[in-house]
């Protein structure tokens, strides 16, 4: 199918996170003729390395915050889409401390929208599987675009409320958006404190991987490139208005994926050890993305599951001194709660 959008010139909100930053590296290598601002706060999970290395005249970094409207009226102008993955993104961040992500996800897509209206840009909204709930472990049913919301923590309701700011401000105003819902992501520039990298770097530093609950929970693996992929696909080939779930049939319970990295990692198969369940702990996610491979004609191009998890087991060893800094305040935090 061919493109009906040609972006020249982007907003990459959270270009310097883990999955922005994946979409930003992505867009350069496949897309020469497309210019990248990246609008990013640099959080503890913001990381400006994720984007070194790229060329000045291709990539620029705006150090910034999402909810400030002043800068959004200086940088807007002048572009012609915004891709908006900026948010907090860790669930038990979420419930620890709620209130930065009512700002960022709330707020921010708020502001974020007040922007698109006034400059008639381009939106494309990036959310999670999470705004669905959970499904039973012993349920055939996978979520779709017609699943009703049912979000279970902080995080997953502040996504959730910032899906129908979309929706309304797309249908009231008249805006140029689509949304995305994804499934779980691995890869490289993950922050430590996410299930597959705290687990890598904690058995590279010897210590004994965290389990939650049963370790029955499961999780619908992408390899973030896919995602960037299929973010890209919307973007250009999309129907506005339109939601499309992003996925690429990855399920799998967690202590199966913990398994796998001890065994690739030379470890036991029993070398965890069990801590006290997340709060609310959704118990799976699965998702159907019928509609993008259909309407659009995008696939997931990393089939093989072991084989990307043994090349981001490889990332995370050979990139001490990108997560180094991130890994002791992140476990003293764990710590803290138990886990
Ligand atoms: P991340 O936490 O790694 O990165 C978030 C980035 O946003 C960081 O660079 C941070 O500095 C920036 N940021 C935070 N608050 C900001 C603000 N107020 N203004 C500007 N920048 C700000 O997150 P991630 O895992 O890369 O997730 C990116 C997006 O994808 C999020 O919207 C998340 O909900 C969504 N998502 C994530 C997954 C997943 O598996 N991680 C799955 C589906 C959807
Ligand atoms: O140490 C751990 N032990 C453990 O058993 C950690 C950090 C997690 N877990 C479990 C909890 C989940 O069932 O592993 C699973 C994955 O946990 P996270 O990496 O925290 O991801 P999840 O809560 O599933 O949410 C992720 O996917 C959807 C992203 O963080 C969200 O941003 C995204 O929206």
């Amino acid at each position: 199918m061919a493109e009906t959008f040609e972006p020249k010139n982007i907003i990459v909100t959270g270009g310097c996170g883990f999955i922005g930053s994946n979409f930003v590296h992505y867009v350069v290598n496949k897309h020469p003729g497309v210019h990248v601002t990246v609008l990013d706060k640099l959080t503890y999970a913001g990381n400006e390395e994720n984007i070194a290395g790229l060329p000045e005249d291709r990539v620029e970094l705006v150090v910034g915050d999402i909810c400030d409207a002043e800068l959004l009226d200086r940088i807007v102008p002048g572009h012609d889409a915004i891709v908006h993955y900026a948010a907090e993104s860790h669930n038990d961040n979420s419930i620890a401390d709620p209130e930065p992500f009512l700002r960022t996800n709330v707020e921010g897509t708020f502001r974020l929208l007040e922007a698109v209206r006034k400059y008639g840009v381009r939106y494309h909204h990036v959310s999670t599987d999470e705004v669905y709930g959970d499904l039973a472990l012993d349920d055939p049913a996978r979520f779709t675009e017609e699943t009703p919301y049912r979000p279970s923590s902080p995080y997953s309701s502040t996504k959730a409320a910032s899906d129908m700011l979309v929706r309304a401000w797309t249908r009231t105003y008249g805006l140029r958006t689509t949304i995305s819902n994804c499934s779980n992501n691995y890869g490289p520039y993950q922050h430590v404190e996410k299930f597959i990298p705290r687990q890598i770097t904690n058995i590279i530093d010897g210590v004994r991987p965290k389990l939650y609950g049963t370790g029955e929970n499961v999780r619908d693996w992408i390899h973030t490139e896919d995602h960037s992929s299929a973010v890209w696909t919307i973007l250009t080939k999309g129907r506005m208005g339109e939601t499309y779930l992003i996925g690429a049939d990855g399920e799998r319970n967690n202590i199966t994926v913990l398994r796998m990295i001890l065994e690739m990692m030379g470890k036991s198969p029993d070398d965890f050890d069990w801590v006290k369940d997340r709060p609310g702990h959704d118990r799976r996610y699965a998702i159907d993305s019928t509609k993008l491979q259909t309407e659009l004609g995008w696939r997931p191009a990393h089939n093989d599951f072991a084989e990307g998890l043994r090349k981001t087991i490889e990332w995370y060893k050979a990139n001490e001194s990108w997560w180094r800094p991130a890994k002791a305040a992140t476990e003293a935090r764990y710590k803290a709660q138990g886990q």
